[in-house]
């Protein structure tokens, strides 16, 4: 059989889709939420190229298959390779790790096992669809280790990895099992983008560190190739969520919402997949005190928290979750009135119109992430702003801290701190807040996802390429 071959290949863990059954019990397909498809979806479509992934359900046979002028390449997964690659190795192992250990990072060998095989997978799949001397722009901690296994396969393609968490300093990526199997994964590319320098710098010092080899700037030579190592941080499609701002029915859900809310209370917002690396216990906790204390009342501000359900398969997550809904339902308890309580919580997906209505309805956005990668929430929150109003708490170990210099910076850790950015952003007088806000405006509108895309596409393009097929 003639099968396409494509000079744009994206390689994710998942595909950009997501299978819903709907009212009527009919199945299709929809854009998934999450970071990475917020972002990459449009530019794949432009690009008229392929997505190599998996469609999201265990032994999932659904054939590839073209949509908006993509070509998904569906790679299969087992009930048990969904276990120990994806929910083992995958998020129990490397996503803990990767953020500060903020939870106990598990090793098992048959995780370790499965991840390399579906990273195989991964790899031939990618191999079968791109074109000769094609540009592949491989992501995120899923699939470490296909840079190298899809080299060895296809030495003429020109190879990009984008790492959308943190890379950790090298005392947490030594703890790993084969962890110089891992940094030569990472190897196999010709560039390696991540969120922030220091991330760039971790790996670059590992490459010294574990396979003697001699970083020089941004770049190392490994098997008579130059790898370069550097930041691109990611940013949102601005244009996006300013049409949905703009837009006078999402406007009105956000007037409707304020006063469902009650009137004239002051709106704080949180809006997470439910993950133990957002901080959103420690935010609700810091709300608590406040509200014990008195800096705020019940009547004068509300706390509104989007949790999205994530992972919920996983130990951590499940436990994450009753921690959260005891602190609520005891803030609630003790706080509340009838018909009126401090936090609302809603463990739930919402539409991205009631997103962007309830970003409109805010008058203080709490990102407080114990580590972040860069954390998109923090930037699509700024660009909703066209009345240049509201205020961002933002924790300084996010990616977006970097770049949001408006925003009120806080160590989440410290719960004291946590709840003086608090009530300084709901005191701060209001043409203070304009300032930052415009200021990060500015920010947003000048580097937006497609900027990054250009850049890091740009600076792969630089690479020679190392083999002609
Ligand atoms: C990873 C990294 C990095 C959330 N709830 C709903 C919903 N969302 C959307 C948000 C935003 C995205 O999901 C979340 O992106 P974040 O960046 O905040 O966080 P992660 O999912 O952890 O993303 C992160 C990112 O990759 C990109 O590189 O920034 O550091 O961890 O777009 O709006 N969307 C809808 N309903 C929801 O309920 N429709």
């Amino acid at each position: 059989m003639e099968r396409r071959r494509y000079g744009f290949v994206v390689v994710a863990n998942r595909l950009p889709l997501d299978r819903i059954t709907d009212e009527r019990g009919e199945q299709h397909w929809a854009r998934s939420p999450g970071g990475l498809v917020s972002a990459l979806e449009p530019i794949a479509r432009s690009a008229g190229g392929a997505w190599v992934g998996w469609t999201g359900g265990p032994d999932d046979d659904t054939e590839p298959f073209e949509a908006d002028g993509v070509y998904l390449r569906t790679v299969p997964l087992s009930g048990e390779e969904v276990d120990r690659y994806y929910e083992g190795q995958s998020n129990s192992t490397i996503w803990p790790l990767f953020h500060d250990a903020v939870e106990q990072p598990a090793h098992r060998r048959e995780w370790r096992i499965a991840y390399e095989t579906v990273n195989r997978r991964f790899a031939e799949a990618t191999a079968e669809v791109a074109d000769d001397g094609a540009t592949v722009w491989v992501h995120d901690y899923q699939l470490l280790l296909l840079p190298k296994l899809l080299r060895d396969l296809r030495p003429d393609l020109r190879i990009g990895f984008f790492l959308h968490i943190p890379f950790p300093p090298v005392e947490l990526f030594i703890q790993l099992p084969r962890r110089a199997e891992l940094l030569r994964g990472l190897l196999g590319a010709d560039l390696v983008g991540f969120q922030q320098p220091l991330a760039a710098q971790n790996f670059l010092r590992l490459t010294a560190q574990l396979l003697d080899l001699r970083p020089h700037g941004e770049q190392v030579e490994y098997q008579g190739r130059t790898v370069t190592a550097r930041a691109f941080p990611i940013s949102i499609d601005v244009s996006e969520i300013d049409r949905l701002a703009a837009d006078p029915e999402v406007q009105a859900e956000a007037s409707r919402l304020r006063r469902e809310l009650g009137g004239d209370r002051r709106l704080l917002l949180g809006v997470d997949r439910l993950d133990y690396t957002k901080g959103i216990d420690q935010r609700i906790e810091a709300y608590g005190e406040l509200l014990a204390d008195g800096t705020v009342s019940n009547d004068e501000a509300v706390l509104v928290q989007v949790a999205t359900p994530s992972r919920q398969r996983v130990a951590q997550y499940q436990q994450l979750r009753e921690r959260v809904e005891r602190e609520v339902g005891r803030i609630n308890g003790e706080f509340g009135d009838v018909g009126r309580v401090p936090v609302q919580y809603l463990f739930q997906s919402r539409s991205r119109e009631e997103l962007v209505a309830l970003y409109l309805a805010a008058d203080v956005m709490l990102v407080t992430p114990l580590r972040d990668g860069m954390n998109l929430v923090a930037k699509e929150y700024v660009a909703a702003r066209r009345d240049e109003g509201g205020a961002l708490v933002l924790s300084e170990f996010t990616g977006a801290a970097d770049e949001l210099h408006g925003a009120f910076l806080v160590n989440p850790y410290d719960v004291e701190e946590l709840k003086r950015g608090v009530s300084a952003a709901l005191r701060a007088d209001p043409e203070e807040l304009t300032d930052r806000m415009r200021r990060m405006r500015e920010q947003v509108w000048e580097h937006d996802v497609d900027h990054w895309a250009q850049e890091f596409l740009r600076a792969l393009g630089r690479h020679p390429l190392s083999a002609t097929p």
